[in-house]
């Protein structure tokens, strides 16, 4: 099932300043997008949030698939309909209502879609398991088993210049990082906590590559809602140091905020989440707004328009 829906953000593309309107789709709660460009299209592989109904969930949230979503113009978007259903998952909850933050790349010609969920062992709270497809809008083929020796949430993936990939993810007060074997579906020797980060909760982390430098961004907490900062390096698995915010807190009753970053067309853009529709922090909607560099890398404040 095919949908055209219209959106408009305050973005400088193709040399137009376009005033428009986030979020960026409203027949469904869309949270923690994932935005990649893929055979000239941008891609957003968001979570979905859905009403919790008889206990089910976790902190408060009910998220049971994952729909893909393209673009080339960022006026007109296409829902690609469900790509990934709980129930799919050989090795998890079937009711588990915890299809958590997704992230998908490209190597070599097949889409790695890399997705966390609540394992029937109860080893873990969540595990991330990986699906593969030759086209990024599926039909993707899930993997038997979770990557042995990742526990965690919000799985990103980074390909650098050689090839080498990178699985950063989180949980709790820290963020992760392992490299992954040549198949994309492993990983190499015990993941490395990353250090040198501010104090306090990190998660959703998104490592990108600007100019030779690793910018590693992640939602930090400290005070009852997260903000979005980054800090930047010369290595893949860091050290890192810290840079600064991205983002602010939203100070309207959501806790969480949780972004990518992506260059498409010459511009960049971030996007991320907020509730302005439902006004509850468990039912989000996705939104993208334009991000600019200074002349020394530095990544401009961005504040999110909101409606
Ligand atoms: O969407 C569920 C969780 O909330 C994500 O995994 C976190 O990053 C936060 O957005």
């Amino acid at each position: 099932k095919k949908q055209l829906f219209l959106f408009t953000v305050s973005l400088l593309f193709s040399g137009l300043q376009l005033t428009a309107q986030n979020p960026l789709v409203t027949h469904m709660y869309t949270a923690d997008p994932t935005a990649r460009v893929f055979n000239g299209k941008l891609y957003v592989f968001p979570s979905s949030d859905i009403v919790c109904e008889d206990g089910k969930g976790e902190n408060g949230f009910c998220m049971p698939y994952y729909h893909a979503f393209s673009t080339e113009d960022l006026t007109t978007w296409e829902d690609h309909g469900k790509i990934i259903d709980q129930t799919e998952v050989p090795w998890g909850k079937k009711d588990g209502f915890g299809m958590w933050a997704p992230d998908c790349v490209e190597k070599d010609g097949v889409y790695y879609y890399y997705y966390p969920a609540p394992p029937t062992d109860k080893s873990a709270f969540r595990r991330v398991g990986v699906a593969t497809a030759n086209d990024p809008e599926g039909p993707y083929l899930l993997e038997n088993d979770y990557i042995k020796g990742v526990d965690g949430i919000d799985p990103n993936v980074l390909i650098d210049d050689d090839g080498r990939a990178y699985l950063y993810y989180g949980g709790g007060k820290t963020l992760r990082v392992a490299e992954l074997n040549a198949d994309m579906k492993s990983i190499k020797g015990k993941p490395k906590v990353i250090e040198t980060l501010p104090d306090g909760y990190k998660e959703g982390s998104f490592m990108f590559k600007k100019d030779g430098v690793y910018y590693f961004t992640f939602p930090h907490d400290q005070s009852g809602s997260e903000e979005i900062g980054y800090a930047t390096g010369k290595n893949p698995m860091g050290p890192f140091e810290y840079q600064g915010i991205i983002m602010d807190r939203f100070k309207d009753g959501i806790w969480t905020n949780h972004h990518s970053i992506v260059e498409y067309k010459n511009q960049w853009f971030i996007f991320y989440h907020h509730h302005d529709i439902s006004k509850n922090q468990h039912l989000r909607s996705m939104r993208a707004d334009s991000l600019f560099f200074d002349n020394n890398g530095k990544i401009l404040k961005k504040k999110a328009t909101l409606r």
